[in-house]
């Protein structure tokens, strides 16, 4: 009883400083061991119950009877007892042991199960970033591939990117911001700023030198530039083309293919209807053909360049020189050997049209180059030179039918020159010589000009 009545005092003082919450050393020990002050107390108390009590009940005889003696018989009741006393004995000693560990195992525990949230959080913060940088690194990709190179559909101008137009805000060259793939800071907002291959192709553009709204979704340009005499068959050659690779959609080709001028789309109309109209000299007139592709990220757009033959032949002035000379990725003369004095014709518009370029490129005549040309006769479905010539042939049937000259001028003035001949009144016609030229130029768009091979 003394015992008990010492081991008391403690449980006491404990209860004491519990209750009215004195600041006392059970409080500095709290804090010292980093535990709850409440929890201290109350594991401390029943620490000290538990002792108390094992020291009250458990005060069994463990002595074992010397052996040879007499056991006595004490009856049930009596063995009933100690083997009560000797299971409170171990269930105190267990519940001891517990008490004595648990707070070692809860802080194992604890440890445990804050590494693995920890862990959890480390992996998937560490997934994001990942995410994250290939988005961004696949959007600067595209940003720097499809948008390194804008024509301007309205005034034929050429520059780095287009402007992009956020509500009031026109940002030149909108790009992937430093904060993230997604965002593009402005003075005024922050906006999404997906990839090309999303959002931005789809936020409205225009041009940096003419201010005009333009619908070329991130287009990426491939121009050529068509030359020849009068009615030799340009812009035949053009409507060919573009009626080839329209007439084609689908499958593997392209998704959709549009062309980007309302008027375009009823001269494509006359051109199936057999008629086609003189060029005006004056116009700046590319027939721009818009398409999309599974291939693709963004819009391709093909500028075909043409102009009324007379513009060739006349003086002209500095202010008629066609921009895109400076930047055309390929060229197509036509000429029309059924024409009258065919030859003649086809190289006073070969001069006219060297004499801009060479001007507009400020070339001399001993500079080769280097755009490729191709040189496209036409009319070969007329009884002539080159009716049924395949296009391996049609240097040849050239030099032996009076272009000597021309076929001479031309490969002093190109480095890459290539014949054709072609039926250009049909859709298709000169998907040969265009598939040839977007292949040689890198565009990868050759396979979408598909035509009757001759
Ligand atoms: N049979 C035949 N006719 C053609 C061919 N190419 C052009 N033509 C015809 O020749 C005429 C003039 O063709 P265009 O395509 O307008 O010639 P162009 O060079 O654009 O003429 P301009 O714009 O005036 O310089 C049209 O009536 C066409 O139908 C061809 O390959 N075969
Ligand atoms: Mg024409």
């Amino acid at each position: 009883m003394v015992v008990a009545a010492i081991a008391l005092i403690p449980e006491l003082w404990l209860i004491y400083e519990w209750l009215f919450d004195n600041i006392g050393l059970l409080r500095e020990l709290s804090s010292y061991l980093g535990m709850g002050y409440d929890t201290l107390s109350i594991g401390g108390a029943l620490f000290i119950v538990l002792g108390v009590m094992s020291m009250i009940f458990v005060k069994i005889d463990d002595e074992m009877p010397e052996p040879g003696s007499p056991v006595p018989f004490i009856g049930f009741s009596g063995q009933l007892s100690p083997v009560l006393k000797s299971c409170l004995k171990l269930l105190l000693r267990m519940l001891l042991a517990f008490f004595l560990v648990f707070p070692l195992l809860l802080a194992v525990g604890m440890a445990l199960a804050l590494a693995t949230m920890m862990l959890f959080i480390w992996a998937a913060t560490a997934i994001y970033y990942v995410t994250m940088r290939r988005h961004r690194d696949s959007d600067e990709r595209q940003y720097r591939e499809n948008t390194s190179r804008f024509v301007c559909p309205e005034c034929g101008k050429v520059f780095d990117r287009p402007d992009y137009r956020l509500e009031s805000t026109v940002v030149p060259g909108l790009k992937p911001s430093i904060f993230g793939i997604k965002r593009i800071e402005t003075e005024t907002k922050t906006f999404d700023c997906y990839g090309s291959a999303s959002g931005r192709k789809l936020i409205e553009q225009s041009c940096p030198g003419c201010r005009a709204t333009v619908g070329t979704k991130e287009g990426k340009p491939w121009v050529l530039t068509i030359a020849g005499g009068p009615g030799s068959g340009k812009t035949s050659f053009a409507f060919s083309a573009i009626g080839g690779m329209m007439g084609s959609m689908g499958n593997d080709n392209a998704s959709s293919a549009s062309l980007y001028r309302s008027e375009d789309v009823s001269a494509l109309s006359m051109y199936r209807g057999g008629r086609c109209q003189p060029t005006a000299q004056s116009l700046r007139a590319s027939h721009i053909l818009c398409f999309e592709s599974s291939r693709f990220v963004t819009q391709r757009m093909a500028y075909l360049c043409d102009i009324g033959g007379g513009y060739f032949l006349s003086g002209g002035s500095e202010s008629d020189l066609q921009p895109q000379y400076a930047y055309n990725d390929a060229i197509a003369f036509v000429v029309d050997p059924c024409a009258e004095d065919p030859a003649r014709k086809a190289s006073e518009a070969y001069y006219g049209f060297m004499e801009r370029y060479r001007r507009l490129n400020r070339m001399d005549a001993s500079r080769t180059i280097r755009t490729p040309i191709a040189v496209v006769v036409t009319h070969a479905d007329r009884q002539g030179a080159f009716h049924g010539v395949p296009d391996e042939g049609v240097r040849e049937a050239m030099v032996g039918s009076g272009f000597f000259n021309l076929v001479n001028m031309i490969e002093k003035d190109f480095s890459s020159v290539s014949f054709f001949a072609c039926d250009a009144t049909k859709e298709g016609g000169a998907s040969a010589a265009m598939r040839h030229l977007c292949r040689i130029t890198g565009s990868g768009m050759e396979d979408f000009f598909r035509g009757p091979s001759r």
